[in-house]
């Protein structure tokens, strides 16, 4: 998160943003108003505005900006000078918009007003928000039944917003809730939930101060969370060892620059980060963990047999942890020759992580999608907090479990309420605090969402925010799904492909962002709050003017779309869009942890949320920490592909210059990619085998036999570093190879990272 309060911290502040000028000739082409972001600075509010860029943790002592280079380009983003007015949509047809990049879509600027699709014309044209409202609720009204319409969030809405939406969905009478955490983290919260009770991390940012050794698993902080790069730094500086798993040698791991250097992070720094890097196959890293837990087993008998001290924490494990017996035995029945070829890492390799891991009194995992994007994330996740409950690394200072989120409030969402799943215990509260019922059966998460519009069961897609055709698998099938709804709805700060394909009635209504001072109806500013990847809830205060005067918060459009369609007894909707304040006190009222909220979100660092696990509270059925003992998956994608000729098995990343579908420029420095997006990594010994040479064009090709063609056409080989047998592309352009069915065990997270497809050699004069 990152909160920018620039109150009495001209220096520090004033190094990031001077360097601001550097960022990137892409950004002054785009109109980010450097001017703007200066002004930052100068302007004496109260309250600072969250990053919007990642989920990272805020630094202990006040809330200093600490420079991050990925964060200035999200907030210069948002803060762009450009505009999307309704002149544009007269000069373009939705069918001509459509043939744009994504790039070239959000470039354009911000949405200034609210939008009507009309199908004469092929155009948006301004309506005015009440019109907007009212038709939305006749037609939300009209549905035969509430389950006929999906309610998706993407992860940058605030605890208020989200709160005050998922109210508005479940008094409608569905939990229809698909989310962008659906496709991110989701194995993780279940995952973790099964084993340790609670689906969040355990840690705080002063654990990595106190840390022996840091676990990185399927992470890239130099791009995704460079603030992470700062904590990771002081940890390996004061000594403590950092053991990277990634398939990919990324730059951003490997060393770290001085960060009075503040423009080059990274690039020519000299701190190493990782001591130990060890590249795994995709989706080895069960294996590669569980063999890490053989060697600890090993080590333990051998110690005890020679009457030394036990390397298992016995005492821990008994006082808290059940089904220790069924582990061990499953890592004893699990062969070094699986574990080896799932993993793909030598003997020596896992012999070294273990004694890494042995040897450090506390011990932090860290990870993120390398390891929730594939069919088994969830024992993945599993399986690493195996390795930690074994030396009772949960729950005490210095050690814990770390899943870093991705949207900067996508973990406060959950917690207020944005969950098809919907727990007993929050639709009690509801109820208590409304006295009407609530729906209780579980609602469509994003596959089934999909799905549901696909085969005409849901007929109204409404979005709080995101870009859902394009961060969906299947895209072409996505656009068959949109044109079959009733209705669409986008609320939107910048244009994006999921608002060109509109259904029978299409509305994008423009909101304010995080940096953009929000006024109630007296003219007072409104902040708004969110919770970090550490549980720590924050407030949130825009400082800059409105991109448009007609833009309304995210509250206040849900609150007119509640009130045109469920009216005003049961809840006050303009009141509380009118006073954040009151719907913290609902939100106190309902959700456990927020005592007292209105008080301490206006601390500088906020509160943190309790955490069950972190007190070594489990809140499982058996009120214990519970092992996984189940064996490893028989194949991975990867060995799959390694078995049969010419396929491999694609992984899709990000690069430097993007956020998620938001496109910030064509560079991709770390990993060496200028100017084109089109790219697909691979092994240079793959590209012999094949017989492609350096700048090859190929198409790759969608291998699942489903009758399904899936083809992504004129991508560029680039040679890289990264096991045989896998290839790297990046999101979301790769995402027509990614198909619908194909999505994690107990998480239904599609396998963004497991993607099984050929390489078909194009010759140089074919056409694009
Ligand atoms: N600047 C910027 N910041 C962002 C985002 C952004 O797009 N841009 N997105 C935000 C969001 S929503 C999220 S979820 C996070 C994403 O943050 P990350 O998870 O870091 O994002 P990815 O680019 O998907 O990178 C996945 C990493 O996992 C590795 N990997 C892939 N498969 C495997 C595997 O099987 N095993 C292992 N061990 N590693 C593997 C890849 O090589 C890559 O380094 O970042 C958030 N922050
Ligand atoms: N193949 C593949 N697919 C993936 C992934 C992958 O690694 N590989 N990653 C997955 C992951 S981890 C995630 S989280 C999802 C992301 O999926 P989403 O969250 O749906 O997508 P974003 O690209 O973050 O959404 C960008 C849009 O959000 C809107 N927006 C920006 N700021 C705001 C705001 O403050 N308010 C509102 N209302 N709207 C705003 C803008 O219109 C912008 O165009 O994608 C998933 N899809
Ligand atoms: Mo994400």
């Amino acid at each position: 998160m990152g909160k920018m309060d620039f109150i009495g911290k001209p220096s520090s502040a004033a190094g990031g943003w001077g360097a601001l000028k550097s960022v990137g000739k892409r950004l002054l082409e785009s109109g980010a108003p450097l001017s703007n972001a200066k002004a930052l600075l100068k302007t004496n509010q109260p309250d600072g505005f969250d990053c919007p860029g990642c989920a990272w943790g805020d630094p202990e002592h006040g809330s200093s900006f600490e420079f991050c280079e990925n964060g200035v380009k999200a907030v210069s983003w948002e803060a762009t000078e450009a505009r999307v007015s309704p002149e544009f949509f007269a000069k373009h047809t939705i069918s001509s918009l459509s043939q744009w990049s994504d790039y070239e879509l959000e470039k354009q600027g911000r949405l200034t007003s609210p939008l009507r699709y009309d199908h004469a014309f092929d155009r948006y044209v301004p309506v005015s928000w009440d019109d907007a409202f009212c038709e939305i609720g006749t037609i939300l009204r009209g549905l035969d039944s509430p389950d006929r319409a999906e309610f998706y969030t993407s992860g940058r809405a605030s605890n208020e917003a989200a709160f005050l939406y998922q109210l508005m969905v479940r008094l409608y009478g569905t939990n229809n809730f698909p989310d962008c955490s659906n496709m991110c983290h989701e194995a993780s919260g279940v995952g973790l939930k099964a084993s340790i009770g609670v689906g969040k991390g355990t840690v705080l940012l002063e654990d990595f101060e106190k840390t022996d050794a840091i676990f990185v698993i399927g992470q890239n902080p130099g791009t995704n969370h460079p603030r992470m790069l700062g904590d990771l730094r002081r940890a390996a500086l004061r000594g403590a060892r950092i053991a990277v798993f990634n398939p990919i040698r990324e730059k951003g791991l490997q060393r770290f620059s001085d960060p009075q250097d503040k423009l080059e992070m990274i690039t020519g720094g000299n701190t190493k980060i990782a001591t130990n890097y060890y590249q795994p196959r995709q989706g080895g890293d069960m294996a590669a963990i569980r063999g890490i837990s053989k060697v600890v087993f090993a080590a333990d008998a051998a110690a005890r047999a020679q009457g030394e001290p036990a390397i298992i924490d016995y005492a821990f494990i008994a006082d808290h942890a059940v089904e220790f017996e069924a582990y061990r035995a499953a890592v004893e029945a699990t062969s070094w020759d699986a574990i080896l070829d799932q993993s793909g890492l030598t003997r020596e390799e896992i012999e070294e992580a273990a004694a890494i891991y042995m040897n450090a009194e506390s011990v932090i995992a860290t990870w993120a999608m390398g390891v929730t994007q594939h069919k088994h994330s969830v024992i993945i996740v599993r399986e690493i907090t195996n390795l930690m409950l074994l030396r009772g690394n949960v729950g005490r200072p210095g050690a814990g479990l770390c899943p870093v989120r991705g949207h900067s409030n996508v973990q406060g969402d959950r917690t207020v309420g944005i969950d098809e799943k919907a727990p007993a215990a929050l639709l009690d509260a509801l109820e208590k605090e409304l006295g009407v019922a609530m729906p209780r059966n579980q609602g469509h998460n994003t596959v089934e969402a999909i799905s549901a519009m696909l085969d005409g069961r849901a007929e109204v897609f409404i979005a709080l925010g995101g870009n859902f055709l394009r961060a969906t698998p299947d895209s072409p099938r996505i656009v068959e799904a949109f044109k079959k709804q009733k209705l669409t709805v986008n609320i939107a700060t910048k244009l994006n492909h999921s608002h060109l394909v509109p259904g029978e009635t299409s509305f994008i209504l423009p909101c304010l962002g995080r940096t953009e001072i929000d006024r109630n109806s007296k003219g007072s500013p409104q902040i708004v709050t969110v919770e970090d990847s550490m549980s720590m809830v924050h407030g949130s205060g825009g400082i800059n003017e409105p991109a448009s005067p007609a833009l309304r918060s995210e509250i206040a459009i849900v609150a007119g779309i509640a009130e045109a369609t469920l009216g005003n007894d049961l809840v006050k909707w303009n009141e509380l869009a009118d006073d954040y304040d009151l719907i913290r006190n609902m939100i106190e009222r309902v959700i456990p942890g927020f005592d007292d909220f209105n008080t301490r979100v206006r601390v500088p660092r906020g509160f943190q949320l309790p955490n069950s696990a972190a007190q070594r509270e489990w809140n499982t059925p058996q009120h214990k920490a519970v092992f996984f003992a189940g064996p490893l998956p028989e194949r991975t994608d990867h060995q799959k592909a390694l078995a049969q000729n010419g396929i491999f098995v694609l992984q899709t990343l990000r690069s430097h210059d993007q956020y998620n579908t938001t496109i910030y420029g064509l560079d991709d420095r770390y990993r060496g990619v200028y100017g084109e997006r089109q790219v697909l990594f691979m092994n240079p010994q793959d590209m012999d085998k094949i017989g492609a040479h350096a700048k090859q064009r190929v198409d790759i090709v969608g291998e699942y036999g489903d009758g399904i063609e899936r083809i992504a056409r004129n991508f560029r080989l680039v040679p890289y570093n990264i096991p045989q047998g896998s290839v790297g592309g990046y999101y979301p352009e790769l995402n027509v190879l990614v198909p619908l069915h194909s999505y994690g065990e107990g998480s239904f997270t599609p396998t963004s990272k497991s993607v099984l497809v050929s390489v078909r050699l194009r010759q140089q004069d074919e056409a694009a």
